[in-house]
C-alpha cells in the first residue's frame, strides 16, 4: 500500500499535537475501547482491580501510554521507515502476548474505531475526512503487521 505524502504529513502533524497531552489522550483511548466493547475489560489484567476508577490506576496509564505512543510513532514514520520496521524489534513478543491473551482479528476493529474517536475528540478543529482516512490507513498497516505475526505464531 502506498501512502501519499499528504496522508503522512497529516498524521505527523496531528500526532505532534496529540503527543502534547499524550497521557490524557491515551487514557481517553482506553475509555473509548471500553465504551465500544465493555466486555473487553476482561482481557486486561490491570482492569480487574475495581477498587479505583480505571483512569486513576497507574498501570492503566502506563499501558495506555505505551500503546498510544507505539501506534502514533509507527503511524508518523510510515512514510520513512514504515510501521513495520519500527515495530520489528517488539513484534515477536507483542504478537505472542496478544495471542496468549486470546486476542482475535475482529478485536482490532474495535481498537481502530476507538483510536479514530480519540483523535476526533482530541483534535476537533483539525478533524476531517482526509485526517480520518490517513489515520485509518496508518492503523491498518500496523494492525496487519501484528495480525500477520500472530497468525505466523499460532
Ligand atoms: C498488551 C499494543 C491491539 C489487547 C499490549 C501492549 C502493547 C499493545 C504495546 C503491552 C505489551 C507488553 O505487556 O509488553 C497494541 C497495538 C495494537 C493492539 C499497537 C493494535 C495495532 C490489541 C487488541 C486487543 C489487545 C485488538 C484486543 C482486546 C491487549 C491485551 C494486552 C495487550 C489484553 C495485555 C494487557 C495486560 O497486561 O493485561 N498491546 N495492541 N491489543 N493488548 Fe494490545
Ligand atoms: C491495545 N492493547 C493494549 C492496550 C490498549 C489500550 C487501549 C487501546 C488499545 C490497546
Amino acid at each position: 500500500k502506498v501512502y501519499s505524502k499528504e496522508s503522512v504529513a497529516l498524521v505527523k502533524q496531528s500526532w505532534e499535537l496529540l503527543k502534547v497531552d499524550a497521557q490524557a489522550n491515551a487514557v481517553a483511548f482506553f475509555k473509548e475501547v471500553f465504551e465500544i466493547a465493555p466486555a473487553a475489560k476482561g482481557f486486561f489484567s490491570f482492569m480487574q482491580d475495581t477498587s479505583i476508577p480505571f483512569e486513576d490506576n497507574p498501570k492503566v496509564k502506563f499501558h495506555a501510554l505505551q500503546v498510544f505512543k507505539l501506534t502514533g510513532d509507527a503511524a508518523a514514520q510510515l512514510g520513512e521507515k514504515g510501521a513495520y520496521e519500527l515495530l520489528q524489534s517488539r513484534l515477536h513478543s507483542l504478537a505472542a502476548k496478544h495471542l496468549s491473551k486470546g486476542v482475535q482479528d475482529a478485536h482490532f476493529e474495535v481498537v481502530k474505531e476507538a483510536l479514530l474517536r480519540t483523535i476526533a475528540a482530541g483534535l476537533p478543529d483539525l478533524w476531517s475526512p482526509a485526517l480520518k482516512q490517513a489515520w485509518a490507513d496508518a492503523y491498518d498497516a500496523l494492525a496487519t503487521t501484528l495480525k500477520n505475526e500472530m497468525h505466523a505464531q499460532a
